[in-house]
């Protein structure tokens, strides 16, 4: 059970924060991100709040560029891979992590851990990690994705989340080897873990 209990306020002032701190269309998409998880927390049966903030704050780390966050990340001694150093913006999610902890002052676990998860996914993802990543894929402003009416049909109606997280995930590789860019073995055993897991 959650180890810690938030409400409408610390919510509403994270909405705050970030529409200070980000760019405008960053700041939709994460109110979006905020709300759908909401929604699926409803039908998963996860906290609620827990999802909202999970969601507002998922990308406060956006707004750094590929070297800063490697510097970022580097000065606050959090490890990064050689593949991270290549792809700097994917630590926008552990660098967003940090910021989560320490900057917004969340400590609940399992939210900083959707937000550190929420790109690349991982073998073994809580129920949060899962609707965190399921909400950024197919949140309003998603528009353009391959497959997004199916997916959001799968996360709504399914009953089996793993079966919206599989779907993303194979778009995304796909995705991914159409622009000829490398993958993360991070989100190549993940894939390979639910698509034998469902
Ligand atoms: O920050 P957002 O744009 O809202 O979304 P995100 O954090 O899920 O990032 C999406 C991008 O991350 C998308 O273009 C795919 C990319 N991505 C996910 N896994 C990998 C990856 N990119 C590379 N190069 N390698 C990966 O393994
Ligand atoms: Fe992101
Ligand atoms: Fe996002």
């Amino acid at each position: 059970m959650a180890d810690y209990n938030y409400d409408h306020r610390i919510v509403l002032s994270l909405y705050e924060q970030m529409e200070k701190t980000l760019k405008r269309h960053r700041y939709i998409h994460s109110v979006g991100v905020a709300g759908t998880a909401a929604c699926l927390a409803m039908k998963y049966k996860e906290d609620v709040y827990k999802a909202q903030i999970a969601g507002i704050l998922h990308d406060c780390a956006k707004m750094y560029d590929d070297s800063e966050l490697v510097k970022l990340c580097r000065k606050n001694k959090i490890e990064i891979s050689t593949f991270e150093e290549k792809h700097g913006f994917l630590l926008h999610a552990k660098y967003g992590a940090f910021l989560a902890k320490e900057k917004y002052n969340i400590k609940d676990k399992d939210i900083i851990n959707a937000i550190k998860w929420h790109t690349t996914g991982h073998e073994n993802m809580s129920l949060l990690e899962k609707i965190v990543f399921i909400a950024d894929y197919i949140e309003p402003t998603r528009t353009k994705a391959p497959n997004i009416s199916d997916i959001r049909d799968v996360a709504f109606n399914g009953s089996d989340i793993d079966k919206a997280l599989v779907m993303i995930m194979r778009d995304t590789l796909h995705y991914l080897e159409d622009s000829s860019e490398n993958i993360d073995s991070t989100t190549l055993k993940a894939y390979e873990y639910y698509k034998n897991k469902i």
